[in-house]
């Protein structure tokens, strides 16, 4: 019998038909210039915060479309991309449209980068049915305790890889569409091999610096 694929919601076998499909939409896709992560100002920014050997883990072109855009629930980077030490994952979120309190911006707790890691998204063991398991558990944090960052667009955020931050479902007529990159200072740390997403040979996460 074929064996059930992430989340049991096809087979495995279509499922690899789809990861090819998806594979050759993105190699015929033009992608403007804004979703690149090689702008010599971005470049430039790292360069200034002093990191070393930071490499592009994964980015984001997050639509947030008008009316249907679903939240970002309250969470802290590292949950997904966990690292030893901690400390050593930056965000670059852009703005390409002006983020507002209605169309959803960004929030954050401040301090919060502080205390540890909540929640860890680790691989499970090989053959298991969903793929992923969470250790530890997203504590209900009180709406009071996070500010909103509403930014025109062309605003450029850092977050803190351990930073709790989310945003809310866009319920009004104008879209926030953002490009977002996770960097990893390379130098001294170590990619924890539980990540969901791993470098692969042929894969492997980018260096920022050309
Ligand atoms: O843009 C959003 O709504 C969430 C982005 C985010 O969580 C991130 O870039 O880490
Ligand atoms: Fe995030």
């Amino acid at each position: 019998m074929d064996s059930w694929c992430w989340k049991g919601s096809c087979l495995q076998t279509e499922c690899v038909t789809m990861q090819r499909r998806i594979g050759e939409i993105v190699a015929e896709m033009e992608v403007p210039l804004h979703c690149r992560t090689e702008f010599s100002t971005q470049q430039a920014l790292v360069r200034s915060l002093g990191l070393q050997k930071p490499v592009v883990v994964q980015s984001m072109y997050i639509f947030k479309q008008p009316h249907i855009g679903g939240e970002a629930s309250s969470h802290q980077d590292a949950t997904f991309l966990y690292t030893e030490p901690l400390g050593r994952v930056l965000g670059v979120w852009i703005a390409l449209e002006d983020a507002t309190l209605e169309n959803g911006c960004l929030w954050f707790i401040p301090g919060s980068h502080t205390s540890g890691v909540e929640r860890r998204m680790v691989r499970a063991p090989a053959g298991s049915v969903t793929g992923l398991n969470f250790l530890g558990s997203e504590p209900a944090r009180d709406d009071s305790l996070f500010v909103p960052t509403p930014v025109q667009r062309g605003a450029l955020i850092l977050i803190h890889g351990e930073v709790v931050h989310k945003s809310e479902a866009n319920l009004s007529d104008r879209s926030r569409h953002a490009y977002t990159f996770h960097l990893m200072e390379a130098s001294g740390t170590t990619w924890s091999p539980e990540n969901w997403l791993q470098p692969t040979a042929e894969l492997p996460f980018p260096p920022l610096y050309t």
